[in-house]
């Protein structure tokens, strides 16, 4: 196994990243593959935090004025630029994050499509026509563009998650100032570097087209995420991350009465009925539950099935997860790599204690690979027979842990299982039952912001607003109409009459 400092060489060369400019202390990124340290870098200050946000503010007072089009037109090239460093930008995300190769390019993967759906977007920021009550007007909605946009993401999708903001925040006419994860600083850099690579371009080509100062990078701890959440002059703060960390944004933003997108801890369940593809639903189990090494906001966490087919499905899965490769995230054939961290297999292990002391039977969770380095935390992903939805089924842990519970009755007695937790993100059903499968989307089926059939509660695509209920957070990102959380909105009425009919038909005559 080639060491990761080694392989950074590699990737930063053909990034064409130098990192002397943020090199420094008081940041380390670490690579969780082997413990291997990957870089000290510089954290910022909050003076320089307040410089990069005057630089933005003034930048976006011009982009504002930019046709929608044109930029769309900038992140079409960062789409084009991402796609000529696909591979490279994967491999760090394998270094920094530990994801498996194919999870690291499928990362990238879908920033390059979020570019393409914002693209799109740029020609598409639509208002309403509606009706006036009076004659001889009109009126209609505008969208604006709404100033500063600040992101604070999470180490489990430490590229993703700043495109879906930025791209669509940049389309709809914002600056950008992000606070990554400060376990995930050299993807950030990356990605900061390519952004800012694709606007020298557009700018040299189109001088005057690009403000400088669009996007800005705050490389640091909690203290920054903070600063951001409290200033006026950022009116979105988009986070992704635990719900510990989103009530705290939350109470800081509401406080000066801004917006806040937030996307924060699921607690996702499927329900197998009697009718179900178990082999299909084994499949979709697995890559949920497994998957990221159980470190996505979408990771299944919650299996509730049939009483009548539970033996049969959790033998398979159990006969599945023996033979499940974990290993070095880079190695061909891994499924699982490692979790971001000791802190995590600490959590996990706590998680799994709790889970025996509340009657739950552990296959699994055990400490894997030791030889791929001291400072390097594998696990066997683990599975947790459990009769009652006890307190550990109730937060998530964000490890590689998936409770099994029964049910008996009919598709509601566990929809109500499904339902009884604090969070509400990513939920499914496996049925070949019609029925079940329309009570599960209806109304009274399942209350999350992600609700499936016949596939598992990870791995969205883009083009679907992305969020979730309850302890989730409410906020959507991504696909669909969440562009709309980026803007403000003017309601516009337009007199063309020669008189002046008031609304209401209220009389006011001087
Ligand atoms: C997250 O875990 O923060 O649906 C995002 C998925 C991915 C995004 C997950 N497209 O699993």
């Amino acid at each position: 196994m080639i060491a990761s400092p080694q392989r950074l060489q590699q990737v930063l060369k053909s990034l064409d990243l130098d990192l002397t400019p943020w090199s420094g202390s008081g940041c380390t990124s670490r690579a969780p593959r082997d413990g291997a340290n990957l870089a000290e870098l510089r954290t910022h200050s909050l003076q320089e935090a307040d410089a990069m946000l005057d630089a933005a503010h003034a930048a976006w007072l011009r982009w504002r004025s930019t046709p929608a089009p044109v930029r769309g037109e900038l992140v079409r090239r960062l789409g084009q630029t991402l796609r000529q460093h696909k591979a490279a930008l994967g491999e760090l995300v394998s270094l920094e994050a530990g994801k498996i190769t194919s999870e690291g390019l499928g990362e990238v993967q879908e920033m390059i499509d979020i570019c393409d759906f914002a693209v799109g977007l740029s020609r598409q920021l639509h208002g309403l026509t509606i009706a006036s009550e009076r004659p001889g007007h009109r009126m209609m909605e505008t969208w604006h563009p709404v100033g500063v946009v600040g992101i604070i993401s999470a180490f489990n999708f430490p590229v993703a998650v700043w495109s879906w903001n930025s791209a669509l925040a940049l389309v709809c006419g914002n600056a950008v100032l992000w606070k990554p994860s400060e376990k995930t600083p050299l993807t950030a850099i990356a990605c900061q570097h390519l952004l800012q690579r694709t606007l020298a371009d557009f700018e040299a080509e189109q001088p005057g087209t690009v403000p400088p100062g669009l996007s800005q990078l705050l490389i640091g701890g909690r203290e920054l995420g903070e600063w951001l959440a409290a200033q006026p002059r950022v009116p979105v703060v988009s986070a992704t991350g635990s719900t510990r960390m989103g009530r705290d944004v939350a109470v800081r933003v509401a406080q000066r009465l801004g917006r806040s997108i937030l996307e924060l801890g699921g607690n996702n369940a499927m329900i197998v009925t009697p009718s179900a593809d178990l082999e299909l639903a084994a499949r979709a189990i697995t890559f949920s539950a497994v998957g990221t090494a159980g470190q996505r906001c979408t990771s299944l966490r919650r299996l509730i099935v049939h009483e009548s087919v539970i033996e049969p499905l959790t033998r398979r899965l159990e006969a599945i997860y023996s033979s499940i490769a974990v290993g070095d995230p880079l190695a061909d054939g891994t499924l699982v790599g490692p979790l971001i961290d000791r802190a995590a297999f600490d959590a996990m292990q706590a998680s799994l204690d709790q889970a025996r002391a509340e009657g739950g039977t552990v296959t699994g969770g055990e400490r894997a690979c030791r030889g791929l380095g001291d400072d390097a935390w594998y696990v066997r992903p683990a599975l947790v027979r459990m009769s009652a939805q006890s307190g550990v089924m109730r937060h998530e842990t964000f490890a590689p842990i998936l409770y099994v519970l029964p049910y008996s009755g009919d598709v509601d007695a566990a929809i109500a299982l499904q339902n009884d937790v604090p969070q509400g993100l990513s939920s499914a059903i496996f049925t070949g039952g019609l029925r079940e499968a329309e009570v599960f989307l209806s109304p009274s089926g399942s209350d999350c912001g992600i609700a499936n059939v016949n596939i598992g509660t990870s791995g969205a695509e883009i083009g679907g607003a992305f969020g979730g209920e309850k302890d989730t957070g409410g906020g959507r990102e991504s696909g669909s109409d969440a562009w709309k959380g980026y803007m403000r909105r003017a309601t516009n009425t337009i007199n063309y009459s020669g008189a002046l009919p008031l609304a209401q038909g209220v009389r006011f005559d001087v």
